[in-house]
Order: C-alpha cells, then structure tokens, then sequence
C-alpha cells in the first residue's frame, strides 16, 4: 500500500478540523474504546423555526432562565417537552413530523471529578444536518454533513456543577447541501447518533490507520502498514504498538509533530473473511494514552473482471440498506439495531451489503466485521448536486474524510462509492473525477465504484443493448449500475431481450433493481405491488443480470421496506418505498426466497 505522506495526513487533519468551524473540531477515532460518559437519553428542546437562534433577542445557547417575576425571557428548555437522543426527532411528536428546520436541544450534567491531566471533549457520533455546538454559554462551533461524526473540545469550560450542553440541529434541505433536495428517503432531522462526553489525556492518540500490504499477501512474512497521529502539546519520542496474539510488540519513533508511518512484519497471520473473520486485538500506547481496537487484516483488489478478496476471486452476494430500524421508524442507532438486518441479511445468504446512501452508524460496521459481512460504503451525491459548485465539492470532501477516518480500519469495508445515479454532464464528471482522485489519496487501500446512471435511452425498451459509456467509468475499479427494467419500463419478461455491453475490463456489480410489493397483498404477476409482480421481476431480473459478462456482485433494492416522502400511494406505499423483500414488520415477501435460491446456487 502507498501510505500516506505526513504532510497530507496534516492537511487531512486540518481539513477535517477547520473547514467549517472556528476551532477544535478535531477527529478522534475509535470513541467506543475511550473513556466516555454517555450524554444520550431525554434533551430539553425548544424549536426555532424562523431560525433566528435566539427568542426575543436572547440567544438560546445562553440558557437564560427568569430569575425574577419581573425578567423578561421568550424560551424555555423547562417546559416538560423532551426529546431522545439518538433519534430523530421527526418520529417523536406529531408536532415535528414534517417538521425540517432548526432545534435546540439542551442537556445539563454534573462531572464529579475534572482532573488537571485531562481533556474533555463533546463527541456526536452524527446530528442531521448543520450543527451549532455550545457549552456553557459559548459556541464552539459548527458541524455540516448528516451522518459523520465530530468533536469539540471544552476542557476550558467544563465545571463539577450545572454544565449545560446547548446542540441546535437545522435539517433544512437546500441545494448546496450534500445530499441536495430531494431525496428518496427519510430527512430524519435531529440528533441521531450517541452524544458522549470524551475524556482523554492532555496528549492523546487521535487517529490512527494500519492496514494489510497487499504487495506481500503472497509471503510467509506479511506487512501491516500503518499511520498514527497524536495530539497534544506535550509529544512524546516513542509509541508502542501491541498485538498479542501475533507476538507483536514493536516500538514506533514518533516525529516531532507527533506522526508516524510504521511497517511492522507478521508471521501466521490469519486474514479476515467472511468465512472466517478473524478480529485482532491492537493496542496502540504512547505517553499516557493507551487505545485498543479489534482489526481485521484482509486486502481487496480487482483483476481483469474479477474482484479479489485476499488474492482469491469472490462473488458478492449483497442486498441494499437503508440506515434506519422500520420496527422503530427510527433512524439506527445501536448495535441492536444494526443485528436486526445484519441477521435478516444472513439469512438471505447475503456476504455483502451495500449501505446506501450515506454513511450509516458505525455500530453496524463493526458488527459487519465482527459477522464477516462485507460493506460498501458511500456518501449521499445524489440527486440533484450542484455539481458546478466548488463549495459542494469541499463538503463532499469533508464528509469523505469524517467517513474515511471512522472506518478506516474496519476490513468488512471493501468498497468506497462516490455517487448515486448522476447524470454525466462536465460539472458533474469534473466533481467526481476529482473527488475519485481526492479519496485515493486518502485511502488506496478499498476499491472505488459509483452507481452509475441507468442509460435512460434505452432502458426499458425490449432488445435493447446497455451500453455502459459514463466517463467516470476510466476512474473506478468497479463499474456498478442501476438497472430497473420491468419495474420503471417495460414488465419483467422484456429483461429476457435486454444485453448489456461492458468494453471495459473490470467487475460489475448490479448495484440496484427491483420493484414494489405490500407484504400479504396477493394477485398474479401482473398485478403491480402484489408479491407475485416482485417475485415475478426478481426472476427475470435475476435471469437477465446473470448472463453479464463480468458480473461479481449485485446488491438488489432493497433489504426492508423504509420511509420516504416521494411515496404517498395511499393504502399502499402511505409514506413507505415498498420495494423492500421484508416488511416493515419484519415480514418476507415471496421474492425474498427467489433472491435467497439464487445466492444459494452462487
Ligand atoms: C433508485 C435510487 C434509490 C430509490 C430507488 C427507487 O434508483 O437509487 O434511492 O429509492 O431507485 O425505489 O426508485
């Protein structure tokens, strides 16, 4: 692996600490192993739906309450209205069920014990969309991006008593914003992920990378290449880093900014895989900061037509998934959830998910990891991007980057994709050319693909040849399209004259088809939304993709039903995309057994 020069890592960082935000967002990697209080649970909420931040002249994040019959003050955060955190907000009250605009949640604690040798720090695992943080009556700064995490520092402002943590979340969909507009699924706004008080010493280890030379996976004496960044002002020489169960101890000089690129040689390394997903324990140690996590070691590359994981061809067997548990009509936010359709997905003989179309929580990451499930991951350019738009493009960049550094180390994710179904006009092809190259500097590890538009043409007219002739093609290692013939055009059985024409050499993933179904709604295969229609599609689907040369893989559309405002069928879709192959109760649907027989031959 080409690892990543010091100086980019420092831009990276500064990118992701400066981009949109005064001071002190800074990434810290892995807050599930550090010590850290839990701030989830009931927040007090006061809407602003003018989005003026303040009420009467008085800024929320003050937190002013009337001390006297006289005081004059036009908020409340007391007044019995809660809200839970993680969760969106629109599923909590009916007042804010299409509610898109700004919140401010308040939260009050007490920390017994501040010590002098610690940092304190406000960690949100995600909030949708542009975040304003404040602690104790002073804004720390701004967040943008719905589904990435970041953090801000308050060691200067915490105190034993009475802390107050004022979060406003604006959910507003707007052009500039990445995703843009409209989307085909839920804008749940809010606070969605975990809120934890992060406490780590004055110098810590704040990021680190290590992953599997693919150079060496033919040798008995493999190479883990690795990155590790510290911040603090008090920088040690030296680091450690531990993996017990390879017999690795191995010390790490450090740079006098607190950076390293290291190489450590391993012997009986057992690789990651979805048969066998082998997780090691890796401490890392330097001054007083001590971090353990649970990595995978694999390598993923593509050789002609074909994608390798650890040098031997596989297929991929996946499904599409949103990030949201439809029993609760709640975005997902705990590892429960992530079981729920990680063990749905298993049972339908799945090896791969792709999670669309946004980075979802990193509980089911790692639990894809811990499963041997393999993940691709992807950022929501999708519709309707203002492709011409430099700001976009930096956003876009951003978010890779919060993605990037969350996941890095996490060997259930192969696949990087850069879009969504976008049309192939210059703006659109310079923006995602230069976000390809963007996303190789910071991590050559992963393949890259994007979900490239159907070709509108010609879909859905019988003896029709696919040709795939999207430009962005030359940069990706994966072509994947989106292909909905018998659904949105034609009916099923025109998939028997369609072809497609690749005239590149490399894989294909079918990256989603399919068409809705009510669960228990039965009729023949004509009858649309009845179970018979997608089992129906599915087979010809099926029948048609299978003869592609080069296929590798196929995620269908899509796992479970989910949420989505474009759909408002009444007694049919009432708010829900029906393309799902389970309920939203949980229920199969006939043409999840056709999808479950074809991975079974695969
Ligand atoms: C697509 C989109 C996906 C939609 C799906 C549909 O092509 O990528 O976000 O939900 O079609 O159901 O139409």
């Amino acid at each position: 692996m080409l690892l990543l020069k010091r100086s980019l890592f420092l831009f990276l960082y500064l990118v992701a600490s400066f981009s949109f935000v005064e001071a002190q967002n800074i990434f810290i990697s892995n807050v599930q192993h550090r010590t850290t209080t839990s701030l989830n649970g009931k927040w007090q909420y006061v809407i602003d739906p003018y989005e003026t931040e303040g009420m009467g002249g008085m800024p929320v994040y003050k937190n002013y309450i009337p001390k006297e019959e006289s005081d004059r003050v036009e908020y409340s955060f007391t007044d019995g209205r809660t809200l839970w955190v993680p969760g969106s907000w629109n599923i909590q009250h009916p007042e804010l069920r299409y509610f898109e605009g700004t919140v401010w949640y308040r939260k009050t604690f007490h920390q017994a014990e501040i010590s002098d040798g610690k940092r304190y720090f406000i960690n949100v695992g995600a909030a949708n969309y542009l975040t304003t943080v404040t602690f104790n009556g002073e804004i720390l700064g701004k967040h943008e991006g719905g589904f990435t995490p970041f953090s801000f520092e308050i060691t200067d402002l915490i105190k034993e008593k009475d802390n107050f943590l004022i979060i406003g979340v604006n959910s507003a969909r707007k052009a500039d914003n990445v995703p843009s507009k409209v989307t085909d699924w839920s804008n749940h706004g809010g606070i969605i992920r975990d809120v934890s008080l992060v406490e780590v010493p004055t110098t810590f280890i704040n990021n680190y990378f290590v992953s599997l030379d693919k150079s060496t996976l033919a040798q008995k004496t493999k190479i883990i290449n690795g990155k590790l960044e510290l911040a603090g002002n008090t920088l040690p020489e030296k680091a450690r880093i531990v993996i017990p169960e390879l017999n690795i101890e191995q010390e790490l000089a450090l740079n006098s900014n607190g950076t390293t690129d290291f190489s450590i040689d391993v012997k009986n390394l057992e690789l990651w895989s979805p048969e066998n997903p082998k997780l090691y324990k890796v401490t890392i140690e330097a001054g007083d900061d001590k971090i353990s996590d649970e990595i995978g070691f694999r390598t993923i590359e593509t050789k002609g037509k074909e994608i390798l994981l650890n040098g031997e061809p596989i297929f991929l067997k996946g499904i599409c998934l949103h990030d949201e548990n439809p029993l609760r009509k709640d975005r997902a936010n705990s590892v429960e959830d992530a079981k729920l359709v990680l063990d749905w997905a298993q049972e339908l003989g799945c090896n791969f998910i792709r999670l669309a179309h946004y980075p979802h929580q990193e509980n089911i990451v790692r639990l894809a990891d811990k499963m041997g499930i393999l993940l691709w991951e992807e950022l929501p350019l999708y519709w309707g991007i203002q492709w011409g738009n430099p700001e976009v493009l930096e956003k876009a960049k951003q978010q890779y980057t919060e993605l990037i550094n969350r996941d890095y180390n996490r060997a259930s994710s192969i696949i990087w994709s850069i879009a969504n179904e976008t049309a192939p006009i210059p703006d659109r092809n310079k923006f995602l050319s230069d976000l390809a190259d963007y996303v190789r500097t910071i991590d050559d590890t992963r393949l890259l693909s994007a979900a490239i538009k159907k070709d509108q043409e010609l879909d859905g007219h019988p003896d029709s040849v696919y040709t795939y002739n999207d430009p962005i093609i030359e940069k990706l290692d994966i072509i994947s399209l989106n292909e909905y013939l018998g659904w949105y055009g034609g009916f099923p059985e025109e998939c028997r004259n369609k072809t497609f024409k690749a005239g590149y050499e490399k894989p294909i993933i079918v990256s989603e088809f399919g068409g809705g179904a009510m669960q228990g709604f039965h009729g023949d295969k004509y009858t649309r939304w009845s179970e018979e229609f997608q089992e129906y599609l599915y087979q010809e689907s099926i029948a048609m993709f299978d003869k592609i040369d080069g296929l590798a893989g196929m995620t269908p559309w899509i796992l479970v039903d989910f949420q989505s405002p474009l759909r408002q069928l009444s007694g049919v879709q009432d708010g829900w995309n029906r393309k799902g192959l389970i309920s939203e109760k949980g229920f199969k649907k006939k043409a999840f057994f056709v999808l479950e027989e074809y991975y079974r031959t695969k």
